[in-house]
């Protein structure tokens, strides 16, 4: 693989006994510089989901439609940005700063989740982004919760246990709109149509189309496939859609011999459209972290001019 062309040999084989043996990798510990950079740039651009992912929601934080619902939806929100501090921490064990993350987002070379570019015009939409989208975060954060990497595998245990009230929330939103009027229980189906196949498309493309997949795989960096987790979060979410009386919107949705929904073809084209920029939210969703990562600068400036006088002090 050209990717190992410059490793020693040696260094390389015991690597892969170590991770072979589920024994986790720790940032001191020697490792490839493939499994670095491609660790750093996974753990990186999952950071800035998170943080992006903040948007959308937010959108609805002044408009919830009690003030219940507005507390839940208060602290989920300051919990993605939990996610995305542990997650930029975990990533800067690599040797890369969180500022040269943040650069590269801000420059287009890095990416964040597809999903957080579609809007969310109704307060159904914020009920299907816990159903789905946490539904969906949560079956591939499971999964990493396993990862080879010591942080990255730390830091997935306390995000999943978050992420699992996050679903709740959302469908007990989507609950309460499909057992309301029959206009409620449309804005519940409206948005299942919005963002149902955004949803799919969150696992990334099909495995045979996959490039970082066949390494990732074997450092156990990804311990299941894109289609594996997709398969599973379909199985999950079809018996869920049926409890809630709305209709999953895919005409060739059936339930297999095997016990997994065969569903119908993947829109890429859209998927990859979003991901050069051409989604319906993207310029928003950037702009808006640009925005306020600038309007931020002078918090820490602040902060570090504070710890560092009460360093001087301390000295
Ligand atoms: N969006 O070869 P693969 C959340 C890129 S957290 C954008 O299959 P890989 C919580 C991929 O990065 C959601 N880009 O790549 C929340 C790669 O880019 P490259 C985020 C995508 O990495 C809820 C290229 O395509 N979760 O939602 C996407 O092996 C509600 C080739 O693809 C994570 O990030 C996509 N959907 O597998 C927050 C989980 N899919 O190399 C707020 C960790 C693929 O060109 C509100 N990440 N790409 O730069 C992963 O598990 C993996 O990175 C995959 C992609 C599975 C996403």
């Amino acid at each position: 693989m050209k990717e190992l062309e410059n490793e020693d040999p040696v260094k390389l084989e015991e690597f892969q006994k170590k991770i072979d043996a589920e024994q986790k990798i720790e940032p001191k510990d020697w490792m490839p510089a493939a499994y670095r950079k491609n660790l750093a740039r996974q753990i990186s651009q999952h950071a800035h989901s998170e943080i992006i992912g903040m948007q959308p929601e937010g959108n609805w934080l002044t408009r919830c439609p009690s003030l219940r619902s507005k507390k839940i939806l208060l602290a989920k929100i300051q919990d993605e940005g939990g996610h995305g501090l542990y997650l930029y921490s975990a990533a800067e064990t690599l040797g890369v700063s969180r500022e040269e993350f943040i650069q590269m987002l801000h420059e287009g070379k890095a990416k964040y989740s597809s999903i957080f570019n579609y809007p969310s015009p109704t307060w159904a939409d914020i009920g299907a982004i816990g159903w789905l989208v946490d539904g969906a975060a949560i079956v591939n954060q499971v999964s990493l919760q396993r990862t080879s990497y010591g942080p990255y595998a730390r830091a997935m245990v306390k995000i999943c246990k978050e992420e699992s009230f996050h679903q709740r929330q959302g469908y007990e939103i989507m609950f309460k709109l499909s057992q309301g009027t029959a206009k409620q229980k449309k804005m519940a189906q409206d948005a299942l149509d919005r963002w149902w196949w955004p949803s799919i498309m969150m696992f990334g493309p099909h495995d045979e189309d996959s490039p970082r997949s066949a390494l990732a795989l074997k450092w156990k960096i990804k311990r299941e496939t894109n289609d594996e987790l997709r398969q599973k979060f379909i199985n999950r979410a079809v018996g869920q859609a049926e409890l809630l009386g709305l209709t999953v919107p895919d005409d060739e949705l059936r339930l297999k011999e095997n016990g997994d929904y065969h569903f119908g073809p993947i829109n890429w084209d859209e998927f990859y459209q979003v991901l050069k920029g051409y989604g319906p939210c993207n310029k928003q969703r950037l702009d808006n972290h640009k925005k306020a990562h600038s309007d931020g600068q002078w918090v820490r400036e602040a902060a570090i001019a504070y710890s560092k006088k009460q360093k001087d002090k301390a000295a």
